[in-house]
């Protein structure tokens, strides 16, 4: 018998339950097996929103919400002061690894604090004495036209006036001191000027470059022309309520020096904690946990890595505000391999997150994220953020230089426990950083490997990128915000599939003789 097909929608009604799986039965659909991101697909939903209207905002702490759901990981070749400021400038964070000394990380840490868009923090600046022919030199070498200059020649200096090039271009005696030619009539911005404010002075002064300076007269940072019109505008950036400079994450471990290292941290300005160990079910951690509660009862923490129940359980009830999801998953680990312990990240994000969202404190999935789809899928499965290394490494914001190797421009990215980054960390000049060494350990064990990523730009194009990636992908499956997701998971509105080898043979490009992969423009 034809059914009239009018009656489509009604017939679904007699169907026992929607097509595809709820979340619960896709897990065990595994048939005792572990799932990871490329065993499953999302099935798709109604779209009856544009994509540009999906909301990302998402918690990333108890306390702390994000417009997107990303995170860079703590990692030496990942993150330092300027993916974690671009990170934040683009709506998620950056963590700060702590494979330097105290000194260095809380540097790192202040640099993102002080960072106001469009004012340079840490300027050029040059002493009344220098000769005018270094100033010459200074030009061609940096590419810069003007410089302020300070009586100590330092930024916190008295500003005693600004030096172009024009200044110094038709002065012959390269050896007079600047303080011969400098303008000394001043055009400045007074500290905590707006950004439109100071451009209007800039236009006016005619110098191309704007010193603020602070009550006293001292030279605090500066607003450069160029910089100016190159500066695009951040509204999605991620800033504290009260004083909104941009969030800042932090790594440390679990040695009693670590506590001195936050110590400095939290006198820079941090705002959340991660600590960072492959294995967070531990008493160190929990002390750690419970010792920095006491003290710093307003840093969010973030415990980990844990990636079941039980462990989240411990550092639950130990304080963490957030829990770090991964073990073995990340792409440079060989952590399953060497320890035999691990979980497969797909399993292990439902089962922890299934946990700890009961209690409110949001997850990161971490490790393992390679593209747009295992984003949404580590989201789909509970995880409220998604920690990247990998995906991120290569990117202009890592610290490290590109280098060329068969044609291709490179970065490295290497694993924390790799034998390159324990070395590094065994000849920190502070020795209190090496956390390897806690236990006298003569042999290192490698948990990670060193290599090299290729060059993905900037991640002020590459976030952007995943952002709206994820924006169409929520589309697809029918959801306008992450809330929504989470909520159409769990009543089981949103539908899963379990995918079979030759399933995800036929999902990836296949039966082509060659093609270029080209993600974004
Ligand atoms: P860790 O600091 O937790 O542990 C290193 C060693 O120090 C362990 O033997 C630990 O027991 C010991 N230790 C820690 N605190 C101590 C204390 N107070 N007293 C005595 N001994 C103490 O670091 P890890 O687990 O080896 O990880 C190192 C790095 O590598 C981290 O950045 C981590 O994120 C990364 N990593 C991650 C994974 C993963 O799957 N997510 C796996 C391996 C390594
Ligand atoms: P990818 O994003 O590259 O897949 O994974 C990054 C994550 O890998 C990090 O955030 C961290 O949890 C983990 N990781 C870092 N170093 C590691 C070593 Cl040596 N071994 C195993 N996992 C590591």
């Amino acid at each position: 018998m034809v059914l009239a097909s009018s009656n489509a929608l009604a017939h679904l009604k007699t169907y026992s339950s929607k097509d595809g799986l709820d979340v619960k039965k896709l897990i065990d659909s595994a048939n005792f097996g572990g799932l990871t991101y490329n065993d499953f697909l999302v099935l798709p939903g109604l779209i009856n929103f544009p994509s540009h209207e999906v909301r990302l905002d998402t918690k990333l702490t108890k306390k702390i919400t994000l417009k997107a759901p990303f995170v860079s990981s703590p990692m030496d070749t990942v993150t330092e002061e300027n993916m974690a400021i671009h990170m934040a400038l683009l709506g998620g964070i950056g963590i700060l690894h702590h494979n330097c000394t105290a000194e260095e990380q809380a540097d790192m840490v202040r640099k993102v604090k002080k960072y106001e868009n469009g004012f340079i923090n840490d300027p050029i600046v040059i002493a009344p004495s220098t000769p005018v022919g270094d100033v010459k030199k200074m030009k061609s070498l940096l590419g810069f036209t003007s410089f302020p200059v300070t009586e100590s020649g330092k930024v916190g200096g008295k500003l005693v006036g600004i030096v172009t090039s024009r200044d110094v271009q038709f002065h012959d005696d390269d050896k007079s001191p600047v303080s011969e030619v400098m303008t000394k009539d001043l055009i400045v911005g007074q500290q905590g000027i707006d950004l439109s404010k100071g451009n209007e002075l800039l236009r006016a002064s005619k110098k191309g470059k704007l010193p603020i300076v602070d009550k006293a007269g001292n030279l605090v940072s500066m607003i450069s022309l160029t910089d100016l019109q190159k500066n695009q505008a951040y509204p999605d950036a991620s800033k504290s309520f009260d004083s909104k400079q941009l969030l800042c994450g932090a790594a440390i471990g679990t040695i009693p020096a670590d506590r001195e290292r936050l110590d400095k941290l939290v006198e820079a300005g941090l705002d959340v904690v991660v600590i960072d160990s492959s294995n967070g079910s531990s008493l160190f951690q929990l002390d750690m946990i419970k010792w920095i509660k006491s003290k710093y009862p307003e840093l969010q923490i973030i415990g980990g890595n844990v990636v079941t129940r039980e462990q989240a359980a411990l550092l639950i009830d130990a304080g963490a505000d957030g829990l770090r999801i991964g073990m073995g998953s990340g792409s440079i680990c060989i952590t399953q391999e060497v320890m035999a312990c691990g979980r497969p990240q797909g399993t292990a994000v439902y089962n922890v997150t299934e946990f700890a969202n009961q209690f409110g404190v949001p997850c990161i999935a971490d490790g393992g994220i390679s593209n747009i789809g295992h984003i949404t899928k580590a989201l789909a499965l509970g995880s409220s953020c998604v920690m990247m290394g990998g995906l991120l490494a290569g990117t202009a914001e890592t610290p490290g230089d590109y280098f060329y190797r068969d044609g291709k421009r490179l970065k490295s990215y290497r694993g924390m426990g790799s034998i390159d980054a324990m070395q590094q960390t065994s000849t920190n000049a502070n020795a209190s950083t090496s956390r390897y060494f806690s236990e006298s350990d003569k042999v290192f064990v490698a948990q990670g490997v060193s290599g090299s990523v290729v060059d993905k730009g900037s991640i002020t194009k590459f976030v952007p990128y995943l952002y709206n990636g994820l924006q169409h992908s929520l589309q697809d499956i029918g959801v306008s915000s992450l809330d929504n997701l989470r909520q159409g998971v769990d009543n089981g509105e949103v539908r899963f599939e379990f995918r079979t080898a030759s399933a995800q043979f036929e999902g990836g490009v296949h039966g082509l003789h060659s093609y270029e992969k080209k993600l974004h423009n």
